[in-house]
């Protein structure tokens, strides 16, 4: 429901996780190394597992957050003002965008972005609900393209909402890209931004791979999803989760590593797999504070407060565009 906003470029509907999987499939499993994009997690099923992950005794970011959040919610809203419109960048959880609008002086809209349909209908409601006052006008729109500047009222003021670490997803020049493109969708505003910190390897190995076997299930279950969705024959038990942490890049790697030689047919190809050949399904980028705010003014903001754990596991970035 938005159009790129690139001079010259043709406008471009966005195209629904949901609709384009089997062929990004193909793409990503022709390509050497194979790889999947990471949104392709998030079917019903994998948005689910996801929530689980949220509550695994390993998986310290979201309840490290959420914690951030609520204990510095009025320090948020001294810096974002009255008034404000926020867009999110994917629809995260209800909870999330609820402690903020709940600690907001009259926030006037809220706009998430989101590719998956699903998941977006979901948080809109809830909202509604809970948020009677304020206007919810959802995107459904990959948010890593350039959002419109029509997303905002005329003046107003104008907040990025991106929680999660989300942002590790990317490499670290497609955070920059990312960012400086936030920057000036913002301008005048700002961006509340959560990105989990460089730490002990064991606590990230451990975030990653638990001991209950979720994060395993969550990564599979995008060979389930191509069963279903992608005419697909994977056979669960020949593929391993992997997950190790890169010291060097300074990110979570995950991978999808078949045990054994085999083809595999998916939407009436058959697809080799030696022994040992893995599929990227996910990278998860760690920072420092100051690599990432020495990243944020690389893109154009300038950094401001940054809010921390006393353990320092995860961190909140408040940037001005
Ligand atoms: C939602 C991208 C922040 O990278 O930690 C959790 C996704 N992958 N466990 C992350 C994820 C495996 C998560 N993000």
């Amino acid at each position: 429901m938005t159009s790129t906003h690139r001079t010259g470029a043709a406008p471009r509907r966005p195209i629904p996780a949901d609709i384009d999987f089997p062929d990004a499939l193909l793409e990503g499993l022709a390509t050497e190394p194979k790889r999947v994009a990471c949104k392709y997690f998030y079917d019903a099923v994998g948005a689910n597992l996801f929530q689980q992950i949220c509550e695994l005794p390993e998986y310290y970011l979201t309840r490290t957050e959420l914690s951030l959040l609520r204990r510095h919610a009025s320090d948020f809203a001294r810096l974002i003002g009255p008034h404000a419109e926020i867009v999110e960048f994917g629809a995260g959880s209800a909870e999330t965008i609820g402690i903020l609008l709940a600690a907001l002086d009259r926030p006037r809209a809220y706009v998430p972005v989101e590719i998956s349909n699903g998941s977006l209908l979901d948080l809109v409601g809830r909202i509604r609900a809970d948020h009677p006052a304020v206007d919810v006008r959802p995107l459904l729109a990959d948010f890593t393209a350039p959002l419109p500047q029509t997303l905002f009222s005329p003046g107003a003021r104008r907040i990025g909402f991106f929680p999660g670490s989300t942002i590790g997803n990317f490499t670290r020049s497609e955070a920059r890209d990312f960012l400086a493109g936030a920057a000036r969708l913002l301008k005048g505003g700002g961006l509340l931004i959560g990105v989990d910190l460089v730490k002990d390897p064991a606590v990230l190995h451990a975030a990653y791979n638990d001991s209950a076997g979720v994060t395993a299930a969550f990564n599979r279950n995008l060979l389930v999803r191509a069963n279903r969705e992608a005419a697909a024959n994977f056979d669960l038990a020949r593929f391993a989760h992997y997950a190790p942490y890169n010291v060097e890049k300074r990110r979570i790697e995950m991978y999808l590593v078949s045990t054994a030689a085999q083809l595999v047919r998916v939407a009436g190809r058959q697809i080799a797999f030696a022994e040992g050949e893995a599929i990227h399904t996910e990278s998860s980028h760690k920072y420092t504070i100051e690599d990432f705010r020495s990243l944020a003014v690389q893109a154009g903001f300038s950094p401001r407060a940054v809010w921390t754990d006393p353990d320092r596991l995860f961190s909140i970035h408040w940037l001005e565009a």
